[in-house]
């Protein structure tokens, strides 16, 4: 309830831009009392908000923050479901596993982690995902289809398709998706994601994806073993990037996919990422918990597996490493 307030507190002022509005006309807007408006005011200042107050005219919004914070995040959001339910942290060890334990609490679907800061970010395998205050988004989504397990890795597909998209509307970048996971620019990883579920029998009860996106890091933000492998939205652009916007972005773009998928299935969705993916009719190199394949990558199946013409045969590949050419 009272983030509610303070995302159409924020849009008021939005609305007014330079102009003051009053105390009064804001608590008649927003149905509380003053003493309410000025203590949601407070709230924003020490989010990073500078809210000019003036005796007789009452208060505009002179600056929003910089830093990342949950009314940034909702403010703005015009997603139904998708991130609706908004949980944020400036530090936290992974929102991943944060996120394991909301949806364990029947946590809904679309509640979203977000934070600005983890101490023990992951990658798949329990690789360390790098994820250093102030530049970048680290965050998890709670979804709970009502498909049989062997189709979950349609939902990573899903969620990159949704990321090129965010990113492409939020930050004009185009980037490229190498299966199942990665989402580069120039080569270099920008985003990362991973995709994990509970179960009960052969359905599945939540499924939780987690997004890794570089945005603002310069090459020295990363440490010496990622410097060569790794890059960020703000380094392609030349410029700073909003990260509340990007989240906004994907969320919109994550909602719509999510709706075709439950409507029209995987199909859409599987056009949609062949369009974005590198090495789709090339060899690669793909390195699995069985050992090294080598092959042409023919493309993804109806599941979402990616189909492998190697001199043996053709291998389903569910998971692996990927090195292309
Ligand atoms: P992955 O296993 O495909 O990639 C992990 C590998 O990526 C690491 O071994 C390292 O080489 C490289 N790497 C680590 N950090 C970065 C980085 N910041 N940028 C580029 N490359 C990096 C990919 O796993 C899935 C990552 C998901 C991360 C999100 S963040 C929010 C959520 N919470 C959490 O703990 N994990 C997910």
């Amino acid at each position: 309830m009272r983030s509610t307030l303070r995302k159409d507190l924020i849009e008021l002022f939005s609305q007014a831009g330079r102009e003051f509005i009053s105390g009064q006309k804001i608590s008649d807007a927003l149905g509380c009392s003053r003493t309410a408006v000025w203590k949601h005011i407070e709230e924003l200042r020490k989010e990073g908000y500078e809210v000019e107050a003036v005796r007789r005219k009452g208060y505009r919004l002179v600056k929003k923050p910089g830093k990342l914070s949950e009314s940034e995040i909702r403010f703005g959001l015009k997603t139904e479901m998708m991130g609706q339910n908004l949980i944020y942290h400036d530090v936290i060890s992974s929102t991943q596993k944060t996120a394991h334990e909301l949806a364990n609490d029947n946590a809904p679907e679309g509640t979203l982690v977000v934070a600005d800061k983890q101490t023990a970010g992951r990658g798949r395998m329990s690789r360390v995902w790098h994820s250093q205050e102030g530049n970048g988004i680290w965050m998890s989504l709670i979804l709970r289809p009502d498909i049989p397990l062997q189709k979950t890795p349609q939902l990573t597909l899903l969620a990159a398709v949704a990321v090129v998209q965010g990113i492409e509307e939020s930050a004009g970048i185009q980037t490229d998706i190498k299966w199942p996971n990665d989402i580069l620019i120039n080569g270099k990883k920008t985003v990362g994601i991973l995709t994990e579920m509970q179960a009960e029998e052969d359905r599945v009860r939540s499924i939780i994806i987690g997004i890794g996106i570089n945005v603002n890091q310069q090459p020295d933000d990363f440490p010496d073993e990622l410097k060569n492998i790794a890059t960020s939205l703000s380094q392609a652009a030349g410029e700073k990037i909003d990260r509340a916007g990007v989240i906004q972005h994907i969320l919109l773009c994550f909602e719509k996919r999510y709706r075709d998928y439950m409507t029209h299935g995987f199909t859409p969705i599987k056009l949609l990422w062949e369009s974005y993916a590198l090495g789709i009719g090339t060899n690669m190199r793909a390195r699995t918990l069985n050992g090294t394949f080598y092959g042409k990558a023919l493309g993804i199946d109806d599941e979402g597996v990616l189909l492998l013409e190697t001199k043996e045969g053709m291998k389903k590949i569910y998971s692996a490493d990927i090195e292309l050419g």
